[in-house]
């Protein structure tokens, strides 16, 4: 009997003390539960009647009701006790303060900022264009055959027969070049999308900047001395470079750029596969069939055009080794940038 009163008093206590947000309120509770004929007095004063035997497990029952009637009640009085305003004794002055935690910018946005300061920096414009595109604007106008296997559903996201998540930014630089006439000198960066399997070296989305500069008599020269510009501002002055011949659809010729790598140094190490080097992006003058398309006479103008994946040049410079980091927002990865 005794042991569901006190149960009872305990749900009516925990109810009652919800709805206490005054000093005034709260006194009313010390009252009804804690003062000298307080429903915990009183059920004290039946102890006596209880028989001998129960007498332990009662009395403990109802001394564990007292202390946690009493510690809610205390921790409460705390907050509000004293004319209803925070009480001087709930704050003490002469402790620190809590720091507020900043956020900071994430790692792959700080790669950006860097990338498009260096690249203003040489004179380039940044634009920026949709991430949804036509068959024409991701493949066609860029000169992909159409047999060419990045056109297939493997690695393509299709959201329809005509439609398709960009593969690459390059698309942006055919609306930019239908827009305005030369000299062009612009880089686009943003979101990308490839059906690939995820794993630590490919992520289904990531980032690109796209560059190009399309002017009379651009060479390729120019080209290699934008690009070692770049390389040498954002890696730093003593990194050695190549270029080796490589190929895209847009551009010829085409060739892909290494640094020395910044684990070993260019000796061969686990992260170069022993090689000493690194591609950092691919690049090219850009191919007649391309100027085509947008309508600028390819007698009268060339250009150059790169491309680089942004977490790829993070990596890199950070020694991250795996892609998905960028994503995860685990907390103690993003901090430490
Ligand atoms: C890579 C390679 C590249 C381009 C992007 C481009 C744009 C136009 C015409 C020709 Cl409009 N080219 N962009 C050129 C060569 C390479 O990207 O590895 N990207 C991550």
């Amino acid at each position: 009997m005794l042991f569901e009163e006190i149960d009872r008093v305990k749900q009516d206590f925990d109810q009652d003390i919800k709805e206490a947000d005054s000093d005034k309120k709260l006194e009313l509770i010390r009252i009804k539960y804690l003062s000298r004929k307080g429903l915990v007095t009183q059920l004290f004063g039946q102890l006596k009647s209880v028989p001998k035997a129960d007498k332990p497990s009662v009395g403990k029952k109802l001394n564990s009701l007292r202390q946690e009637i009493t510690a809610a009640f205390n921790n409460l009085k705390l907050k509000y006790g004293g004319d209803d305003k925070v009480s001087s004794a709930a704050i003490d002055l002469t402790l620190p303060g809590s720091k507020y935690k900043t956020g900071s910018k994430h790692l792959l946005i700080q790669t950006l900022d860097e990338i498009k300061n260096i690249f203003k920096g040489m004179g380039f414009s940044v634009y920026e264009g949709p991430e949804l595109e036509s068959d024409f604007y991701n493949f066609e106008a860029l000169n992909f055959p159409p047999d060419h296997p990045a056109r297939d559903m493997q690695d393509t996201f299709f959201v329809s027969d005509d439609f398709v998540l960009r593969t690459h930014t390059t698309p942006v630089q055919i609306r930019i070049m239908e827009k305005l006439k030369p000299p062009v000198r612009g880089i686009m960066p943003g979101r990308v999308y490839r059906n690939e399997a995820i794993s630590a070296r490919s992520f289904c989305m990531f980032h690109q900047v796209d560059g190009i500069y399309v002017d009379t008599d651009v060479t390729f020269a120019e080209l290699k001395g934008t690009l070692v510009s770049f390389a040498k501002q954002f890696y730093g002055t003593d990194l050695k470079y190549r270029f080796r011949p490589s190929y895209f659809p847009f551009t010829e010729p085409s060739a892909e750029m290494d640094i020395t790598c910044y684990i070993c140094k260019g000796k061969g190490c686990r992260v170069c596969k022993k090689t000493g080097w690194l591609e950092i992006l691919g690049c090219g003058m850009v191919d007649p069939n391309v100027f085509k398309h947008v309508d600028y006479d390819s007698e009268k103008y060339t250009g150059y055009a790169f491309g680089m994946g942004i977490e790829r040049i993070a990596m890199l410079k950070y020694g991250i080794d795996d892609i998905r980091m960028f994503f995860e927002n685990d907390h103690r990865f993003l901090k430490q940038f």
